[in-house]
């Protein structure tokens, strides 16, 4: 791989908060080599409207006025007007002034502005200023939430608040009870390395890539692979700005501790006295998340594997095998069950390498290239990992290895069997809480590769999967698109994430991955079926889909949301909880708005 490139090297965490460890500098310069020489859109375009997009009910003067208000607030330095090309950069160096993964026009959902508040105290302050001007906010961590809108705010025009650039602090990482308390700019790199430094014998749990927010990705309720793996599950104590620019301590934070301190059992328990507060600041607009506890894990030896299945039409067996491992807690962490289609796309080689056709890359042609990789041409992969001292993982792994050997043809492979540059040595990595890198290089499969996270839940049994999987596939050939499917084994229910990877150039494209997310999350719904996340555009029918009781679920939080937040500031939209200031007014996304939007058709009230 080339080195010597055109373009400068990725951003060192020491040089940037939202930067790359020392020890991955030569994987960022080749990862960003392969992506960038994949792209044939130019870095940017000029911008096609009156910029700075203006919030909605504020004039340009309103806005410039506000804004000069803010500035004297924060300093200039600490406000930047989004009236410069949009540029997508890639995952390292990504944009936080729109969608870099765009799927409507790249023009449709940006911000006004972006602000940098550097304590707790300035974001009260910005929160006070937008209820003055009613002028929504919208805040991010680092903004790597790719696949689901990244660092764009649902409303256009709404003011980004991104923390992460000077809130960027571990506050305590308390060895005796192995946890940490962090602002939201604290990657999974800037987490590990400090404890690294500090030579903990502690892990840390890390999503698939390492760039993220800790605390965004928790309240996000998003997933990592070691056995503390649910990262909300595994969250103890935060500190939020209200929509009223009060602050709030929850759990056991909120007794204080001796002569001011903090309270000394905040990150040890969760739920403290009375309602369970914290649900309700996860996946919502209800507050903004400025500290939260962690729980680290006491490091221990592990051991990576993965078994492969021959044939496809297994799929069920497998699943029925997987149920009662999971259940009875035999297997150490979450694991990913993926279609043979992944171990093509994780080698980082475009898809025009294994097939040279337009529409979806044909079983016959991921057999042929499969059989030369060094898994050979097989169907399904398990990838787990077991913890624990040898005997233990010894009797374990006989244990896994047996109950999958009903399955024709099951085969059990560790990492010590595989070739060096196979992606078993990387999850191995993911698996013992080390944040890598690699797991974007399936972004290379095709040019100006986006993508969108389509995520329902289904229950680990083998009808239920089969559902699923079956009306995933169809939709999918329906569209013409790549099935690009994994499965992260959470229990009793899997995390189904499918990967709808497309051209970001190509508007055909976009409106065909547009319509395959809103039918697959209408037909699915149909049958029983829930997503846990989505990207901003199909909030409001992810949202949709989870009305029982006449809506009960949405009318309470639409209550909560006009106690909170009467002005309608924080978010509007996140989850597709509107408040009263927007609802009904022609903002949410409940038809083909998105495939519109790529007609010319603004997002938004007529
Ligand atoms: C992945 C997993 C997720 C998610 C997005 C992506 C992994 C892709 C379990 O949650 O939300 C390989």
């Amino acid at each position: 791989m080339a080195t010597n490139s055109s373009f400068p090297p990725p951003p060192s965490l020491s040089a940037k908060y939202s930067g790359l460890p020392e020890r991955l500098a030569e994987a960022g310069i080749e990862s960003k080599t392969r992506l960038l020489s994949n792209r044939t859109l130019p870095a940017s375009v000029p911008r096609q409207s009156d910029v700075p997009r203006v919030p909605p009910d504020t004039t340009r003067a309103e806005f410039n006025q506000a804004i000069g208000e803010l500035q004297q607030i924060l300093g200039v330095d600490n406000v930047a007007i989004n009236d410069k090309p949009l540029v997508d950069g890639w995952y390292m160096e990504h944009p936080n002034t729109h969608d870099a993964f765009h799927i409507a026009p790249q023009e449709e959902l940006v911000s006004s502005a972006v602000v940098y508040p550097g304590s707790v105290e300035e974001v009260q302050s910005i929160v006070r200023w937008a209820n003055k001007h009613g002028i929504p906010v919208y805040p991010i961590s680092m903004g790597r939430n790719i696949g689901y809108g990244g660092t764009a705010p649902r409303v256009p025009g709404s003011v980004v608040i991104d923390l992460g650039r000077r809130m960027n602090r571990i506050l305590n990482i308390d060895a005796e009870n192995a946890s940490c308390l962090v602002e939201p700019g604290v990657s999974y790199f800037a987490l590990y390395e400090e404890i690294q430094r500090r030579k903990l014998p502690l892990w840390i749990d890390t999503p698939d890539v390492g760039g993220g927010s800790v605390l965004g990705n928790a309240i996000d309720r998003g997933v990592g692979y070691t056995p503390y793996g649910d990262h909300f599950a595994n969250h103890c104590g935060m500190e939020i700005v209200l929509p009223s620019g009060e602050l709030l301590r929850t759990g056991m934070g909120a007794l204080p501790g001796k002569d001011g301190a903090d309270n000394p059992t905040w990150q040890s328990f969760q739920p403290a006295y009375g309602p369970y507060s914290d649900g309700i600041f996860s996946q919502s607009n209800f507050g903004i998340v400025v500290r939260m506890g962690m729980w680290l894990m006491p490091e221990t030896n592990h051991q990576s594997y993965l078994i492969t299945f021959p044939r496809d039409e297994d799929f069920p067996d497998i699943i029925e095998v997987i149920r009662p491992l999971a259940q009875r807690r035999l297997l150490g962490n979450i694991p990913q069950l993926r279609h043979v289609v992944q171990e093509l796309a994780i080698t980082g080689r475009p898809k025009s390498d294994f097939y040279k056709g337009s529409g979806p890359i044909p079983r016959d042609a991921i057999r042929q290239s499969a059989a030369s990789l060094a898994i050979g041409d097989v169907s399904w992969i398990f990838y787990g990992t077991q913890y624990g001292d040898a005997a233990s993982i010894s009797t374990q792994l006989e244990l896994i290895r047996d109950a999958f050997s009903k399955i024709h043809g099951a085969k059990m492979r560790l990492p010590k069997d595989l070739p060096a540059d196979h992606c078993i040595h990387n999850r191995a990595n993911i698996c013992s809480g080390v944040p890598v890198l690699r797991d974007l290089d399936w972004l290379n499969w095709v040019p100006n590769a986006a993508h969108l996270f389509f995520s329902p839940i289904v229950p680990t049994r083998a009808r239920d999967a089969r559902a699923v999987h079956d009306i995933v596939a169809r939709l999918h050939a329906k569209y013409g698109l790549d099935l690009l499917p994994t499965l992260c084994v959470a229990g009793r229910e899997m995390h189904y994430i499918v990967n709808i990877v497309y051209d970001r150039s190509s508007v055909d494209e976009k409106r065909r991955s547009a319509a395959l997310m809103r039918e697959m999350i209408a037909e699915t719904a149909a049958e029983g079926y829930g997503e846990y996340r989505t990207h901003i555009l199909f909030q409001d029918m992810v949202a949709g889909t989870y009305n029982w009781g006449n809506n009960a679920l949405m009318r309470f939080n639409e209550t909560i949301k006009d106690a909170l937040d009467p002005n309608g500031i924080l978010a509007p939209g996140r989850n597709g909880i509107w408040p009263r200031r927007f609802r009904g007014k022609g903002w949410e996304i409940k038809g083909t708005e998105v495939e519109d939007a790529l007609d010319g058709k603004r997002i938004g009230p007529k």
